[in-house]
């Protein structure tokens, strides 16, 4: 029976990751941090109870910013494989706190590494999360062989955080892998991405207590893919013989406005657009009804304009695909946000 450790456990990835290796037979130990509330919703279906026998199941309190605490969990868990999926993840958050998202994606990758180093644990496989946008805006299909050229203080530290991964597998031997991922959703998505803030908007404007979305550059264009899938490919990194870096993504982009439009078509809305910039709008087609709004606080001060990928690497050597289409992925959030505010409101009746 395997063992892995999962940092940021409670996160998307976090979430279906855990639920994967379960599956696997893997008995799977995750950090979580402490909150003032419960923050383990994603991972409450796989809750075991502490004075059960044989949990496969089990959480530690930890932070990536306190190397010590780190040292002893791992010294404690010795992992046959470790997941690095603990980051703060939110691009535009990242220009508010360039120091906190540098401390904890860069360094923090950096003080999980050094652990494993000092601890001896030269057999311990790890993943690290990385992203997209340490490509920023380099020119599409990006893939493996694709210069960086990050353009937030997220995409800076997910740089440094690639390269400490490289350079201890290069200087100690360890298996360290990068998963260089595009962009993966899903109904448990955070609720500020994007993606989950549209669906979550449609199901509220259906259900008459929200009366329109605002967003921010409605013509970026992303590579969607479903987080199920990647957490599979996740998994698949670390099983190969040798470790490397991989490119996952679905090879097709579309902007936030397509993404908008499907998600509207879910509820039978069709929606047109009137105005430019900053003053567009998105329209009910029947109703004439304003539903959607451009808001400049929710522009970059740097943008990336088009992120696609080119995955034939993890293609050919992991046979990794992603098997839900962009039209699937709209419809399984849609629902889900429907379905939950059905349930939220029928509770508070
Ligand atoms: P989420 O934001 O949903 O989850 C991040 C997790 O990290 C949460 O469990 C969070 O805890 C935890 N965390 C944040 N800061 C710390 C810290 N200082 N110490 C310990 N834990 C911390 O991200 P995703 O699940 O979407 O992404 C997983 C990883 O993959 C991230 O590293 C992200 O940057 C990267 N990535 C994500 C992509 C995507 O499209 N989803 C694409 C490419 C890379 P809490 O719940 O308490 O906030
Ligand atoms: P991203 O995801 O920055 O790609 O990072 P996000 O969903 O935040 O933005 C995608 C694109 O949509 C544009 N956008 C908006 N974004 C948000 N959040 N809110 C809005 O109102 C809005 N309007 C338009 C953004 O400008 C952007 O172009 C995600 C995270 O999961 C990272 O951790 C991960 O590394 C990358 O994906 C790959």
């Amino acid at each position: 029976m395997k063992t892995a450790l999962i940092t940021g456990v409670t996160g998307q990835d976090g979430g279906y990751l855990a639920e994967l290796l379960l599956g696997k037979g893997y008995v799977v130990h995750g950090i979580k941090r402490r909150a003032s509330s419960f923050n383990t919703g994603r991972v409450e279906h796989l809750y075991q109870d502490p004075h059960a026998c044989n949990r496969r199941f089990l959480l530690h309190y930890g932070d990536l910013t306190d190397a010590t605490n780190l040292i002893r969990i791992l010294q404690e868990v010795r992992p046959d494989e470790i997941y690095n999926l603990a980051a703060q993840s939110h691009v535009q958050v990242s220009f508010e706190t360039p120091e906190y998202t540098a401390n904890a994606d860069a360094l923090g990758t950096l003080r999980l590494l050094e652990a494993m180093r000092v601890l001896g644990l030269m057999h311990t496989r790890f993943y690290q999360a990385s992203t997209s946008e340490l490509y920023g805006n380099a020119p599409p299909p990006q893939n493996e062989d694709t210069p960086f050229q990050p353009c937030s203080p997220y995409a800076a530290a997910k740089l440094y955080a690639y390269w400490i991964t490289v350079t201890y597998r290069d200087a100690y031997g360890l298996h360290a892998s990068n998963g260089i991922l595009f962009n993966h959703e899903g109904p448990t998505r955070g609720e500020t991405f994007v993606t989950r803030k549209i669906t979550r908007a449609v199901a509220a404007i259906e259900a008459g207590i929200q009366d329109c979305v605002y967003l921010g550059n409605l013509d970026a264009k992303r590579d969607w893919g479903h987080a199920r899938d990647y957490v599979e490919g996740m998994w698949r990194i670390l099983q190969q013989d040798a470790p490397g870096d991989y490119v996952l993504a679905t090879g097709q982009a579309y902007s936030v406005r397509d993404f908008v439009e499907r998600a509207f078509a879910q509820i039978g809305v069709q929606l047109g657009w009137d105005g430019v910039g900053p003053s567009e709008v998105g329209v009910d087609r029947v109703s004439g009804r304003t539903l959607v709004r451009v808001d400049p606080r929710y522009v970059r001060p740097t943008e990336v304009a088009h992120l696609q990928g080119d995955s034939r690497r993890a293609r050919e050597r992991l046979g990794w695909q992603p098997h839900y289409t962009f039209d699937e992925l709209v419809r399984e959030m849609v629902e889900s946000d429907r379905g939950e505010l059905r349930r939220t409101h029928n509770a508070g009746r």
